[in-house]
């Protein structure tokens, strides 16, 4: 029986009106990623960066699960044990259309983190450099999101699953940021199909054995069914 590695980025919840990275228009043409992605970047301002979040979190909390995201619940709900849902995005959307087990390899928006003990809970909807960690009390929360230059969650789990993996899917990736996009070589090696789905080529896209152009939330549904 296949065993499927989906791999989802921005382009996923690009039509429920969350923003990409790197399209014209997108978060880094506004924000500047050092200033509100990096822990340099929070150390030194980190009133700008909660505000970045609780921007994108009010964003998220008012966005709705498109077909891609309802059809990717379908599929891990359809094969529980053969289906690896790994995404970049910090949104809950996957969640909220149903998916089980959503790997979020850069963090969640939902959650937050202290500085100081490491304790994680549910982020309010408005976080602030005052408040104080529900475990030790200290102001040193932060947004449980992975920055550049940290290393991202769960890659055991995920290193492992690609080196099973029969078929390796990235959707809606522009294949920027690492490891993230080196998953596709991972899984080639290791004897995986790998298939792209995308609204325009990627900067891997010749990595992959097939590529399919279009939106996501055309795209994903006739693949899965
Ligand atoms: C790390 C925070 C060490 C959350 C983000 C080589 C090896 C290892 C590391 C590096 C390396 N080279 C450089 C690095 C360092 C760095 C990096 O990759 N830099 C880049 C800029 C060169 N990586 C790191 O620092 C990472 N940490 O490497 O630690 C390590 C490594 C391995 C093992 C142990 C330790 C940490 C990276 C995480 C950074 N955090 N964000 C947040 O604020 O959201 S990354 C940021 O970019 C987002 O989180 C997002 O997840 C990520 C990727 O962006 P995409 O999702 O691809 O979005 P983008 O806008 O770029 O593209 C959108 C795509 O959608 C496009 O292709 C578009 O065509 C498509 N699209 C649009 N609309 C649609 C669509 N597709 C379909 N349908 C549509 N409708």
């Amino acid at each position: 029986m296949d065993r499927i590695v989906i791999l989802t980025g921005a382009g996923l919840s690009a039509e429920s009106g969350l923003g990409t990275f790197r399209d014209v228009g997108g978060l880094w043409t506004k924000y500047d990623l050092e200033e509100v992605a990096t822990p340099e970047g929070f150390a030194r301002n980190p009133a700008l960066v909660h505000e970045f979040y609780n921007a994108r979190r009010a964003n998220c909390r008012g966005a709705t699960p498109n077909p891609a995201h309802a059809a990717l619940a379908r599929l891990q709900a359809a094969l529980p044990d053969r289906v690896t849902l790994v995404t970049q995005n910090v949104d809950d959307l996957l969640e909220r259309a149903g998916a089980a087990s959503v790997i979020h390899m850069h963090g969640e928006l939902t959650r937050a983190l202290c500085g100081a003990c490491g304790h994680r809970w549910a982020a309010p909807d408005v976080m602030g450099v005052d408040d104080p960690c529900p475990a030790c009390g200290t102001a040193s929360t932060r947004p449980d999101i992975v920055w550049f230059g940290e290393i991202p969650y769960h890659m055991e789990q995920i290193d492992t699953a690609l080196a099973q993996a029969d078929l390796f899917v990235a959707i809606g990736t522009s294949g920027n940021v690492y490891p993230a996009a080196g998953f596709v070589q991972q899984a080639g090696f290791a004897g995986a199909r790998t298939l792209e789905l995308n609204l325009e080529a990627s900067a891997t896209s010749g990595l992959f054995d097939e590529a399919r152009l279009g939106p996501a939330s055309q795209l994903v549904p006739e693949w899965v069914d």
